[in-house]
């Protein structure tokens, strides 16, 4: 897209922009071999136990910056995903980190959530989520956003992955860019296909701690990663 402003009033409407055929297929092939091989099909789980069962979230992460593995920096490094980062986030940003997701056959997905707590306006992550190989209803694994929730506040308390009313589901097919806005209400539906997988070039605007997706908000519970504990309980 050659018109980022665009772009960027499109993303701050909505909370988020879906751009398809961002990312050329063999690009695509390269990265999803790569993270496949390093996950396998049947890798395991980060989290506790109390926590997968309680969040009804299902997916395994993985950092590969964090382990000096350069191979995604085709994506990384892609000026057009940059150009429009730098429309969306008009005073600045940085880089987050990289973070590969990978959830089995059979495995529930992502429950409702937003990635860090919605109480100040000004501290937020950026999703850059890029899709490495199709996501269709025989696949199961699409993604659900609630349209302009960015500016909407808390997620409600409630059935941590029931449908609510106004949801828009997308099927991002291979080469698909999203960039959601880390307090726009998401979720990810249950996987049906042998994986998924779904790698997320997070950003930040400058300023924001780096460790800002620490805390989680689902319909149930708010959870801290770092100490894998429940820091809220919500009914
Ligand atoms: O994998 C996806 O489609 C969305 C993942 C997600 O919720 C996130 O990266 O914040
Ligand atoms: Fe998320």
């Amino acid at each position: 897209m050659e018109n980022y402003q665009q772009a960027a009033e499109q993303f701050w409407k909505d909370g988020y922009l879906i751009l398809e055929n961002f990312f050329p297929g063999d690009v695509m092939d390269e990265a999803n071999e790569m993270i496949l091989q390093h996950f396998g099909l049947d890798p395991k789980w980060e989290h506790t136990d109390e926590f997968i069962s309680k969040s009804a979230v299902e997916v395994v992460p993985w950092f590969p910056y964090r382990e000096g593995n350069t191979k995604l920096d085709t994506i990384d490094k892609n000026h057009g995903m940059n150009a429009i980062t730098s429309a969306i986030l008009k005073d600045g940003w940085e880089n987050l980190y990289c973070m590969a997701m990978f959830s089995k056959q059979g495995s529930k997905g992502q429950a409702w959530h937003q990635d860090c707590p919605p109480e100040n306006k000004l501290k937020y992550n950026l999703n850059r989520l890029v899709y490495t190989h199709d996501i269709n209803e025989a696949t199961g694994g699409e993604i659900i956003i609630y349209p302009e929730t960015h500016k909407a506040g808390e997620l409600p308390a409630g059935v941590p992955d029931a449908d609510i009313d106004g949801q828009m589901m997308y099927a991002p097919k291979k080469g698909t860019m999203i960039f959601l806005h880390g307090h726009c209400w998401h979720r990810v539906k249950p996987v049906k296909s042998v994986y998924r997988i779904s790698t997320n070039f997070r950003a930040v605007p400058l300023g924001v701690p780096e460790d800002i997706t620490d805390i989680c908000v689902y319909r149930n519970m708010r959870y801290k990663f770092s100490t894998s504990e429940m820091v809220e309980t919500r009914v």
